[in-house]
């Protein structure tokens, strides 16, 4: 292990007395351990593994204290998330709703034939304000006219967009999400992004679709700036009855993600959801923590996907904040949030094109299931039905 890693488990490790959790009813299908002693004593043998010393007694104390624990005992009203298949659905027509000056400018091709310079001029203008990029947009545009030329007269104009925006969209890349089980160790999500972009929210609704496909989650609140987020994070676990580590405000991030990892092992989930507080990607000292974040919960366990949460309605801006942090964490999948209510899907090809990174997930809306994983057919089919 080298020096500056030790250095910050060892920040994880002492701040773990300041830790709490906050543990929400269990499920009643699938309850797991969810005992504070159990998880403090697995940061007990982390630390001696890392140190070869007992673990400084101070963590301890404050975690028995009944003070720190915030354990709900009350019954939490719990709702059943809505199925992925189910949700798919409902979403396509939400997000065919909002990129509809789109589909109008598909339909003026369509209907115009493949001479009609004037419809080709105005798709391709339609497709630069839905922050495809200037670039991009014209060659979309071009090859479109190609292979629609190619074709012939009586071919499916329809038909040959579609597929040919459909391998544009695809561009090769895997959307799976990493959200299996090791054998040892729980997957491990990091939820990261400027602020506002609907990190928590995300992660919230992420985890009614994991719940959904019965798995058992726990969440991470390594969002310490405000007390507000961690109890924002706990309301969503509370709803589909998922363990949430917290910290305390102002707390050092890590060494929640350091002890949501090893709560997660201990208490044998399949998934760890860690959402990370909202940073400005000009900002180098926040920059520098999120790494910490990343690095301390890789070494806790391993970190299986890092999702970028961006605003699709931040347009450009949102590409450049895409940019810097793929520097400062190597960044796995986009989400593309408040889609419903912007016609900037153009956006989902250009972050794509721009970080090698694929958009796996959108948020398509406030409510708590109003998120899809991103399907290039169905977004194509939203785009120009
Ligand atoms: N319309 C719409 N609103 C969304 C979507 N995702 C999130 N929001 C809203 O965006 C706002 C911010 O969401 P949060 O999840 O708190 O954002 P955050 O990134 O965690 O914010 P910070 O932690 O402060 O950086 C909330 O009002 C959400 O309801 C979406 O897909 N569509
Ligand atoms: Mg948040």
């Amino acid at each position: 292990m080298d020096s500056t890693v030790l250095g910050e488990v060892a920040v994880g490790v002492f701040a773990v007395g300041g830790v709490a959790l906050g543990i929400a009813k269990a499920r009643a299908s699938k309850s797991k351990p969810s005992s504070v002693t159990s998880a403090v004593s697995g940061q007990a043998r982390k630390a001696e593994e890392h140190f070869g010393d007992p673990v400084p007694t101070f963590g301890a104390e404050i975690i028995d204290s009944p003070v720190a624990v915030n354990v709900s005992a009350e019954e939490v009203a719990q709702d059943s998330p809505e199925s992925v298949v189910a949700r798919s659905t409902r979403l396509r027509g939400r997000f065919g709703k909002s990129q509809s000056s789109i589909s109008d400018a598909f339909r003026k091709v369509f209907s115009g034939g493949v001479e009609n310079d004037a419809a080709w001029d105005e798709l391709e203008d339609t497709l630069i304000m839905a922050d495809l990029g200037a670039r991009a947009a014209t060659e979309v545009v071009d090859s479109l006219k190609a292979a629609t030329r190619k074709a012939g007269s009586g071919a499916d104009l329809k038909q040959i967009v579609r597929e040919n925006l459909v391998a544009l969209v695809d561009g090769g890349f895997s959307r799976e999400l990493a959200t299996q089980r090791h054998e040892n160790r729980p997957a491990v999500v990091l939820t990261v992004g400027v602020n506002g972009t609907g990190k928590t929210t995300t992660t919230g609704k992420l985890a009614r679709l994991l719940v959904a496909e019965d798995k058992d989650v726990l969440l991470g609140a390594a969002d310490t700036f405000r007390a507000a987020a961690a109890n924002q994070l706990e309301t969503w676990g509370e709803r589909v009855g998922s363990v949430v580590v917290r910290g305390p405000e102002g707390g050092d991030p890590a060494s929640v993600a350091f002890d949501a990892v090893n709560t997660g092992i201990e208490q044998e989930v399949d998934v760890v959801l860690i959402d990370t507080a909202g940073r400005l990607h000009t900002k180098q000292g926040l920059m520098d923590e999120l790494g910490k974040v990343h690095r301390v919960a890789a070494k806790a366990g391993g970190v299986d996907e890092i999702l970028l949460v961006i605003d699709a309605t931040t347009g450009q801006n949102g590409l450049t904040q895409a940019r810097v942090f793929s520097e400062v964490v190597p960044v796995t999948g986009i989400v593309l949030t408040k889609l419903d209510g912007t016609a900037k899907g153009g956006i989902v090809v250009a972050v794509q094109q721009e970080l090698g990174v694929p958009v796996k997930l959108v948020g398509l809306g406030e409510g708590p299931d109003d998120l899809a994983v991103f399907d290039p057919i169905s977004f194509v089919d939203g785009l120009i039905s």
